[in-house]
């Protein structure tokens, strides 16, 4: 069912503690926790406890939730001190997805570019 934890998914297992990270943020619907191979001094990665296996399942299926990470998105980048910041949800593989439970990357701490690769 939409939004169940699925045993086979890493950022369901990071989001009930089973698989460690460093955690920044937490509510009661979402977790915010640094990205293992960061590609910029703030990239953190926002998830929604939940399992959706993308930005856009999870807003079709919770728009509430979808809500909550885009807020929890811009408090990350408030308590990292990044004026100037980037939310990027990777949707599919030929976006460069790789883990398939929604999450939004945010980057910051340096000049980004545009457009991205
Ligand atoms: P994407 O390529 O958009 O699906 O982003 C997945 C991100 O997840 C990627 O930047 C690396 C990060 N990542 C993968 N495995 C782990 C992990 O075990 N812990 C943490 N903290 N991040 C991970």
């Amino acid at each position: 069912m939409a939004g169940e934890a699925r045993s086979d998914c890493l950022f369901c297992k990071i989001a009930v503690g089973e698989v460690p990270a460093t955690v920044v943020r937490e509510t009661e619907t979402t977790i915010a926790f640094r990205d293992i191979n960061p590609q910029a001094p703030t990239h953190v990665l926002v998830i929604p406890k939940a399992h959706h296996p993308d930005a856009a399942a999870l807003a079709a299926a919770e728009p509430q939730i979808a809500a909550d990470v885009l807020r929890e998105a811009q408090a990350v980048a408030a308590e990292e001190g990044a004026e100037s910041y980037r939310i990027v949800f990777n949707t599919g593989a030929g976006a460069g997805q790789t883990v398939f439970h929604a999450h939004a990357h945010v980057l910051g701490g340096r000049g980004l570019q545009w457009p991205p690769g």
